[in-house]
């Protein structure tokens, strides 16, 4: 029996902490690029669905909007990133152009953009205004793209419009800066002249790369990020970073086998590709003055961040711009107590201090036990667990139990990655322990945190 020092820190992202189990070799699997390790370890993006829906108070427009609609009263792109700050996201990712195919800066392809609106006289640049905010406030900038463009006469015609759109994709990626993720919608409908698209996905990456390096590529088949497989802000339980590239073999495939791969990905996959779970913080992507009573309270954001990040994926959480350009006060407010609520909950780490008392594993390895000990009893209802996911994903099993006259349940499960947090009824306890079984070589456990909720109203209570 050892005792070691059981770092078990609060914020979880523990790249440096020594922790059982952790530093031995592994069988070569899938590992994160760097640009993917950061996206995760940044957790929080904020989506902005803007365009000529806002005004036309609709979720798809056809592409027959007049640009002079576009007309933002009081648009100040720092009001939103000051409330993507506040809220603690990391990035903001705009429509820069939705399925209508307007596009939120002066395109040099099309006249269907702001350079055609009444919006600074026609001189605005949606994109630039918030890339400067952006930089101004610290945040990364990602850019959304519609590849469907009801609008465009090209599309639908194959080469012509992957010229097309691989140009405008250039004009986003050359024109403001660095871009950190590019947002493939899978959504891919008729054109103008009733046909559909083949998109050339090969050559719109080769864009991404050439231009944005760094950049990570979304879409429902990667390359880098996927989709989470729904739009209810939960991630699958298991939930692998790993992914068979086979299984969802372009953006927009459907069925229940390709739903089944984006929510679970695969242990056996080939393919480093985390999974990114976009909600709304409405009902709409857009906004619409009919639903400026139904913005997600902040126990229903906290519960979502818990079936996202807390089941090893990112949020992309959508606060939508109202036609005067300005997030609503209602959805500012809702950010700031999400905020608030999570430095609350789980920048207390009730299990700091807590030493590993003893520690076996099985002789091959792959298994391990830890017995933990609490400086003092403390009463928590979410464990967290982290896995050091920088030399891939691998432990299959997790059990925790609490010590009360005898081992009793706390949770289990099957994979945890980047973060698992876990629900669970409130408990006292001064003693854990911790049986973990990994696919490949020990489990490489980043560490434990303990936290306490309370009472959660449940979705749809106010903030
Ligand atoms: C979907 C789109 O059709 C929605 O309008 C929205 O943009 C969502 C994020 O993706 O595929």
């Amino acid at each position: 029996m050892r005792r070691r020092e059981f770092v078990a820190a609060g914020a979880l992202g523990l790249a440096g902490s020594a922790l059982p189990g952790g530093l031995s070799a592994a069988v070569r699997s899938p590992r994160p690029s760097h640009a993917q390790l950061a996206w995760q370890r940044r957790e929080l993006a904020l989506f902005l669905h803007f365009g000529v829906n806002t005004f036309t108070d609709r979720e798809w427009g056809d592409g027959t909007e007049d640009p002079r609609i576009f007309d933002p009263s009081a648009l100040d792109a720092r009001q939103w990133t000051r409330a993507a700050r506040a809220g603690g996201f990391r990035t903001v990712i705009l429509t820069a152009k939705h399925h209508d195919g307007f596009c939120l800066w002066p395109s040099r392809l099309t006249r269907h953009s702001v350079a055609s609106s009444p919006w600074r006289r026609g001189r605005g640049d949606v994109v630039r205004e918030l890339a400067d905010a952006a930089r101004n406030d610290g945040l990364r900038l990602g850019l959304y793209l519609s590849p469907w463009d009801r609008h465009e006469p090209s599309y639908g015609s194959g080469d012509r419009y992957n010229d097309f759109y691989c140009a405008q994709l250039e004009e986003l990626l050359t024109g403001y800066g660095p871009v950190t993720e590019v947002w493939f919608d899978g959504a891919n409908g008729e054109g103008p002249n009733g046909r559909r698209q083949a998109y050339d996905w090969p050559r719109i990456h080769r864009v991404v790369r050439r231009h944005q390096p760094h950049a990570v590529i979304f879409s429902d088949a990667g390359p880098d990020i996927r989709w989470a497989g729904n739009e209810r802000g939960e991630a699958g339980d298991p939930n692998w970073c790993t992914v068979n590239p086979a299984a969802v073999p372009f953006p927009g495939a459907s069925g229940d086998q390709v739903t089944s791969a984006l929510l679970h990905g695969d242990p056996d996959g080939t393919a480093w590709r985390p999974a990114e779970c976009d909600v709304s913080i409405r009902p709409g992507w857009f906004w619409h003055p009919a639903e400026d009573g139904q913005v997600r309270s902040v126990d229903n954001l906290v519960d979502l961040y818990l079936t996202s990040v807390g089941r090893n994926s990112g949020l992309l959480l959508n606060v939508p711009p109202t036609r005067e350009g300005l997030l609503h006060p209602t959805d500012v407010e809702r950010l700031a107590g999400f905020d608030r609520r999570r430095r609350v909950v789980f920048d207390a780490d009730l299990a700091r201090g807590t030493r590993v008392v003893s520690r076996s594993s099985s002789r091959d390895g792959r298994a391990l036990d830890l017995e933990l000990a609490l400086p003092r009893p403390v009463a928590f209802d979410v464990v967290s667990l982290a896995e050091r996911i920088e030399l891939g994903q691998s432990i299959d099993r997790y059990a925790v139990e609490h010590w009360d006259g005898g081992w009793r349940p706390l949770t289990e499960g099957t994979t945890i990655g980047h973060r698992k947090m876990d629900r669970v009824a409130p408990v006292t306890a001064g003693r854990l322990r911790v049986t973990l079984t990994s696919r490949r070589g020990p489990p490489r456990l980043a560490g434990l945190a303990l936290h306490r909720l309370g009472a959660s109203a449940g979705p749809g209570a106010g903030s």
